[in-house]
């Protein structure tokens, strides 16, 4: 069992803090959030995923999870913290640096660094170099160089999991564990060994790192795929529901579903790291981050133009969370669309979200908005939008839309 320190309880953090104190190891979560603190502390998960409420409890009073403000000394450090992309979509590494920052005083001979955030290639590099001139007292790794005498290993081991499946994923998945020498990555790997049953796949840093970019790049130019076909059908007048559906039972073909946009912090954000190191060349990953993003636009141009036929329209979005059967709001599309709604159109905003009870800030101060149940919105609007596919959505009872415009942007009606 080793003591580890997580640095970061967010969405992948506080999962894994939460698991690897279920295996018996001593775990430090410390996050810069006061609020996440007090949850996380009291043993409250601080978002919604299933199972993780029932760990958490566990972990905290066991007294296996601790939370503090900052790093603890440890064996093992794990940071999870954002890295969000900044002006001109740059990848903003300043998370990942002030971490470093904090593990960087702690370091003993023998410790372990885990960057687990997802980086461009380079960033785990980077970290070790930032480490190293903090520490002159300590012996470094370099990249490709095997060194014996190296004191501290540093792993670059991306974090894969999907939310809404979080803990099974994170136990399940095959994980990739790059180091900066293999001796590092063999390291690393004896931490999650105690926890995964997946395969764990052993490489360099800078291959576990661009691993970790095209998985959610090849998703991104694939839900674009989805999404332009989506345009091209309604200009054809086809419908792309059943088009797809169709097309996909040939042996070869697996199209995705079109939908409001891509949302969350991982498929709309990664592709950008290898934009921005390469631009001239990713050309088709470039161009699905645009088709994806112009697609709420697109999803509400179309609600405003039959809200426009109305004298006073009330429209109802059905949805705002960034995907189905989550209560995750970040970067939604559909929170993108309601806003473009309520602030151009000269109309009623109905929104229903069962997984929220009130409304986000982007939309909380306007006047125009009311957060409504699903029998309210569909007995007062003129035209339904579906946004998001939530199960109670889909368990609707049709019949009730007769003489309501629809406009289905997922294929709910299907
Ligand atoms: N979407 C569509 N059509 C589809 C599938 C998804 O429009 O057919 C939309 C969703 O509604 C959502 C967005 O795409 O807005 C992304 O959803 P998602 O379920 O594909 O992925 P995330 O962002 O929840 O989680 C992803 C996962 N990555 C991949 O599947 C490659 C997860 O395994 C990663 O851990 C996570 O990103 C991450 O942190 O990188």
């Amino acid at each position: 069992m080793m003591q580890v320190c997580v640095v970061g309880l967010g969405y992948i953090g506080l999962p894994t803090a939460a698991m690897l104190a279920s295996r018996g190891h001593e775990v430090i979560g410390c996050d810069i959030n006061p609020r996440t603190l007090r949850m996380v502390g009291a043993g409250q998960a601080s978002f919604q995923e299933p199972d993780l409420q029932m760990l958490l409890s566990a972990a905290v009073q066991t007294g296996r999870l601790r939370v503090q403000a900052t790093p603890a000394e440890a064996e093992c450090y794990i940071l999870a913290v954002p890295t969000p992309f900044g002006p001109g979509k740059q990848p903003d590494l300043s998370f990942v640096e002030a971490a470093t920052d904090a593990i960087a005083p702690l370091l003993r001979r023998g410790a372990v660094v885990i960057l687990e955030s997802t980086a461009p290639v380079g960033a785990t590099e980077a970290v070790t170099a930032r480490l190293a001139a903090a520490r002159p007292d300590l012996r470094f790794p370099r990249h490709g160089e095997e060194d014996a005498e190296a004191e501290i290993r540093v792993a670059h081991c991306p974090e894969r999991i999907l939310p809404g499946s979080m803990l099974r994923e994170l136990v399940a998945n095959d994980r990739i564990i790059g180091g900066v020498t293999e001796a590092c990555a063999r390291a690393a790997l004896r931490l999650y060994e105690s926890f995964v049953t997946g395969q764990c796949y052993l490489t360099d840093c800078r291959t576990a790192e661009f691993v970790k970019l095209i998985e959610n790049s090849y998703r991104d130019v694939n839900i674009a795929f989805a999404n332009e076909l989506s345009l091209i059908g309604d200009r054809l007048g086809v419908d792309v529901w059943r088009a797809i559906e169709l097309a996909n039972r040939h042996p070869r073909v697996a199209i995705l579903q079109p939908g409001a946009g891509v949302g969350g912090h991982c498929i709309a954000v990664d592709p950008w790291f290898l934009v921005a190191a390469v631009p001239e060349t990713a050309r088709l990953i470039r161009a699905a981050r645009e088709v994806n993003d112009a697609k709420p636009d697109w999803v509400a141009e179309r609600i405003l133009r039959h809200a426009a036929r109305f004298r006073d329209p009330v429209v109802a979005c059905f949805g705002l969370a960034y995907k189905p059967d989550v209560d995750d709001l970040r970067e939604s599309p559909s929170v993108a669309i309601a806003e473009r709604l309520a602030r151009q159109g000269n109309l009623t905003l109905l929104v229903v979200e069962p997984h929220v009870a009130a409304l986000p800030p982007a939309l909380a101060g306007l006047d125009n908005v009311t957060l409504v149940d699903m029998a309210t919105a569909c007995r007062e609007a003129d035209i339904i939008a579906f946004l998001v596919g939530h199960k109670p959505f889909r368990r609707l009872d049709l019949q009730g839309l007769l003489g309501k415009v629809v406009v289905d942007a997922i294929g709910l009606m299907r």
